[in-house]
């Protein structure tokens, strides 16, 4: 996330201490002393709302004229790192990969145009919202496509609040695995409930991109490598800094090819509130650990970070925290490989068997290589030890007493907390002989020793 983005987090917060009236105009010198951003400022919208966190993302600018939010939207081929070691040749807006996250308020009257800087026909479709129809950007269907070199005018009034999308609807299997998707949040004009302290946007998405390739693989229909969060795959993945006892609200989109995402907060239970259709009624939210985010879709989610720590937030389908270099290797598990090794390498200069054990690469550190351009399966070196995770997950840092919403490092866990070694003196208390195995035949409550 930008620094701009943070500034204005942090001012806002700011707000709850302050009287409404006072924060506003905290709230506005801040951002104004940020960039040249005084048009983007919560007052000026004539609503206050907390402005959106874009984790690694950004969001994009606009002006007022005669009373209509103006936005500019240009789509163009964007050479975007995906992860530390992995560019790709992607297809983005305003120089990014997703587009910028466009924030608004119910009400507004919005004008978007779209300028085309791409080699192919394209056109914008806004996805989720209530519109005119010849605004609802389908090429060919609703209006003529865009041509590249030319710019195209939307037009609309925001009906409605909550989490929705934008996206190519032309040519749609190539442009969107290329990146052209960005997330829109339209803030309600008259909120109800507690307000978030803190609002995150992430995207998810899915791209197949071959080792040491440059151009994400359009015509892929089941075999991705690279899962991503606002398009980073871990470790790229900015943290979601939280002070502790917030109310946090994540707002998770989809717009991967072919796969639903089950994303998973660690330590914390949350309400699903909304899904792109709109808010769920409070009496029929339920408490949740996982959300599917199907594609298409968006859920929000909230919670209370009451619990301080490095929380895991990813998607738990086992493959989509796995990064390039892993996929359609040979199940090696149990394999002994002496010898095996020696025999190939006169073959196969510097050849290692891996993945006897698994993929924990921990060991392999430092002696593995990847193509140029590609990036290892799994991972980073985390407080205690190698993490053997990638692709689509980050972490939730929950602190005290925090100052800024900066990285705060990791987590310093209070005595007593940590899972670690068992001591000799425990095993004896608690009887528990490490070379004896409680046999575990019964399905009733039993006692072992
Ligand atoms: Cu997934």
């Amino acid at each position: 996330m930008s620094r701009g983005d943070e500034k204005k987090a942090a001012g806002v917060t700011r707000r709850s201490v302050l009287g409404r009236g006072a924060a506003l105009t905290v709230g506005a010198a801040l951002v104004g002393a940020g960039r040249a951003a005084a048009a983007k400022s919560p007052a000026a919208a004539g609503g206050s709302y907390r402005p959106v966190v874009v984790p690694n993302g950004s969001k994009l600018p606009w002006r007022m004229v005669g009373g209509v939010k103006v936005f500019h939207l240009v789509a163009e081929e964007v050479e975007h790192e995906l992860a530390p070691g992995l560019k790709a040749l992607c297809w983005g807006y305003n120089g990014k990969v997703h587009g910028p996250l466009i924030e608004a308020v119910e009400g507004d009257r919005i004008r978007v145009y779209v300028t085309n800087r791409l080699p192919a026909a394209t056109t914008v479709h806004w996805h989720g919202f209530l519109l005119p129809n010849g605004m609802d950007g389908v090429g060919g269907l609703t209006q003529k496509a865009i041509a590249p070199g030319a710019t195209f005018k939307y037009e609309l009034t925001l009906k409605q609040h909550g989490t929705l999308m934008y996206h190519s609807h032309h040519d749609e299997m190539t442009q969107m695995a290329l990146g052209l998707t960005g997330m829109v949040v339209i803030h309600p004009r008259r909120p109800v409930g507690p307000k978030a302290d803190r609002d995150f946007a992430i995207l998810l998405h899915e791209w197949r991109i071959d080792a040491g390739a440059r151009r994400p693989d359009p015509n892929e229909m089941v075999e991705f490598n690279v899962l991503t969060m606002n398009a980073r795959a871990f470790p790229g993945t900015d943290p979601l800094v939280v002070k502790q006892g917030e109310r946090v609200k994540i707002r998770l989109g989809n717009l991967s090819a072919m796969d639903h995402h089950p994303i998973h907060v660690h330590g914390h239970r949350f309400l699903i509130t909304e899904t792109d259709g709109g808010p769920i009624a409070p009496s029929a939210r339920w408490p949740e650990n996982t959300v599917l985010v199907p594609v298409g879709s968006t859920r929000t989610i909230e919670l209370v970070a009451d619990a301080p720590g490095d929380w895991a937030v990813h998607c738990h389908m086992t493959h989509h925290v796995m990064n390039q270099m892993g996929h359609g290797f040979p199940n090696m598990i149990g394999v002994d490989p002496r010898g095996l090794d020696e025999k190939v390498r006169p073959l196969v200069p510097g050849y290692m068997t891996m993945g006897e054990t698994g993929m924990d690469m921990s060991e392999h550190l430092g002696h593995m290589k990847v193509p140029p351009n590609s990036i290892p399966m799994v991972g980073a070196r985390g407080k205690h030890d190698y993490i053997t995770m990638g692709g689509m997950f980050t972490v939730m840092k929950v602190r005290q007493g925090l100052r800024s919403y900066a990285d705060p490092g990791w987590y310093e866990n209070p005595p007593g907390t940590l899972a670690s070694e068992a001591a000799a003196g425990d095993l004896a208390r608690d009887g528990v002989d490490v070379k004896e195995t409680p046999s575990a035949d019964s399905s009733e409550s039993v006692r072992f020793g």
